[in-house]
C-alpha cells in the first residue's frame, strides 16, 4: 500500500528557493507537516501563505554549514516537531566555472562545505532519532553532475560524486532498519542555481536555460514524492531525471531560433 503523507513530519533543507520550495509546496498538498530550513528565514516566511494544505508549518533559520547550530537547531525542536519522518538534504549550491588548476579557494571551500558536510552534519544530527523510532526516510539531492564530470565544473560534480557514495554508503548502514534512503539526481532544473554560481549575473544565469526546455522544480518534487509515497517494503535507490533535450551532464540539445 503507498504511503500517505499526511501527518508526517517533513524536514526539508534548502526550502527557501528552486527544488526545496516546490517539494515544501508537493508535500503541503498532501497534509504533510513542514519543518523547513534555510538561512534566509525571511524567505520561508513569505512563502507560507503558498503551502496549502500542510498539516502546519515550522521554519528554521539554519547555514547547515555550521556544525553547532544544525546540532543546536535539531536538539532544540519542540516536543511536536522531534520525530521526523521524511528528511530531504536538498541544500545545495555551486560556485563559479573553473579549471581546477585556476579555481577559487573560497568557492571550493563553500560548495564542498555545503554540498557535503552539510548533507552529513544534517544527516548525523537527524537520522540517529529515525532509528531509534524504527521509522523514516533520508532523500539526497545529488545531480546528473555526480555521474558524469563536465569541464570546468569538477569541484560541483566532486560533491555530486560524494553525495551519490554517502547515499549508497547510508544505504547500506541502515540496512537492517526499516529505514529508507533515496537519492534523487536530477539535470537541468531551471532555479536559482545558476544565478547563484554566477554570483546575481542574471544575464549570465538565462543563457544556461536558453533555447532547451529544462525541467522545472515541480518536476523534481514530483520525483521526491513518488520516492516517499511508496510502500513501505519498496526503497526507491536513484531516480535519474533531465529535461527530453540533455542525455547526459554534457549533451544537449538547443533549438535556434
Ligand atoms: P536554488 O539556488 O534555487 O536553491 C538552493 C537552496 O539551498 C536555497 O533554498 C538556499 O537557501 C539553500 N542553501 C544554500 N546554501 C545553504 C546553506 N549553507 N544552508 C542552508 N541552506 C542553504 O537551487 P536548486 O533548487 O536548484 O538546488 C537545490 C539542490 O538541487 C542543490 O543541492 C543542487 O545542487 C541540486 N540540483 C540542482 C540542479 C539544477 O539544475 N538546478 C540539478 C541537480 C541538482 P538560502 O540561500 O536561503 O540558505
Ligand atoms: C546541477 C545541474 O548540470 O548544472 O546539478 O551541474 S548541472
Amino acid at each position: 500500500m503507498s504511503q500517505d503523507l499526511a501527518q508526517k513530519i517533513a524536514f526539508i533543507t534548502g526550502a527557501s528557493s528552486g527544488i526545496g520550495l516546490a517539494t515544501a509546496r508537493a508535500f503541503a498538498a498532501q497534509g504533510a507537516r513542514l519543518l523547513l530550513a534555510a538561512r534566509r528565514q525571511d524567505r520561508l516566511e513569505s512563502e507560507r501563505a503558498t503551502l496549502a494544505g500542510a498539516g502546519d508549518v515550522h521554519t528554521l533559520q539554519l547555514d547547515v554549514t555550521d556544525h553547532a547550530a544544525v546540532e543546536r537547531a535539531i536538539a532544540a525542536l519542540p516536543q511536536q516537531w522531534q520525530a521526523i519522518d521524511i528528511l530531504v538534504n536538498n541544500a545545495g549550491l555551486s560556485r563559479g566555472l573553473d579549471k581546477v588548476y585556476e579555481g577559487k579557494r573560497l568557492d571550493w571551500e563553500e560548495m564542498i562545505d555545503t554540498n557535503v558536510k552539510g548533507l552529513l552534519y544534517v544527516t548525523r544530527a537527524v537520522v540517529p532519532g529515525m532509528v531509534s523510532r524504527g521509522r523514516g526516510h533520508i532523500v539526497n539531492l545529488g545531480s546528473t553532475a555526480g555521474r558524469m564530470t563536465y569541464p570546468n565544473g569538477a569541484v560541483y560534480c566532486a560533491t555530486k560524486a560524494a553525495e551519490r557514495s554517502i547515499t549508497e554508503g547510508l544505504r547500506e548502514d541502515l540496512l537492517g532498519t526499516p529505514l529508507r534512503v533515496t537519492t534523487i539526481d536530477p539535470g537541468m532544473v531551471e532555479t536559482e542555481f545558476s544565478e547563484v554560481r554566477f554570483r546575481g549575473d542574471k544575464a549570465r544565469a538565462a543563457k544556461v536555460y536558453e533555447n532547451i526546455k529544462p525541467l522545472t522544480p515541480e518536476d523534481v518534487a514530483d520525483a521526491i514524492v513518488y520516492a516517499v509515497t511508496r510502500p513501505a517494503h519498496v526503497n526507491i535507490s536513484e531516480v535519474l531525471l533531465t529535461p527530453v533535450a540533455q542525455a547526459n551532464s554534457l549533451l544537449f540539445h538547443r533549438t535556434t531560433k
